[in-house]
């Protein structure tokens, strides 16, 4: 499974080309422009599994920082700033990492 069967490579290009600069990633719009809000609960559960590279049920920090690589190889690496308000912004139970359902809830709903 790889996000390229979730989205479309062209939804992926555009928004990893909207957050090139550093400092300028904004998880929201991402989701959106990459399709990701748009498609189902169990699509985004999929999406999860994927960027949980290391299958430990949660996206930790160091996921994070190659979050946009796992989109697009080329991609940057998000910054400490940016990976901390993505955490931040998901990390509802306050363990410092992302679970499924967290995921699922700022993709949908944030
Ligand atoms: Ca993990």
């Amino acid at each position: 499974m790889s996000l390229c069967s979730i989205l479309t490579s062209a939804d992926i290009t555009a928004a990893v080309n909207e957050c090139k600069a550093p400092d300028s990633f904004d998880f929201r719009k991402f989701f959106k422009t990459c399709g990701l809000k748009q498609k189902t609960e169990s699509q985004i559960r999929e999406a999860f599994h994927v960027l949980d590279n290391d299958k430990s049920g949660f996206i930790e920090v160091e996921e994070l920082q190659n979050f946009l690589q796992l989109f697009s190889s080329g991609a940057r690496l998000l910054t400490a700033a940016e990976t901390k308000t993505f955490i931040s912004a998901a990390d509802h139970d306050g363990d410092g990492k992302i679970g499924e359902d967290e995921f699922v809830e700022l993709v949908l709903h944030y």
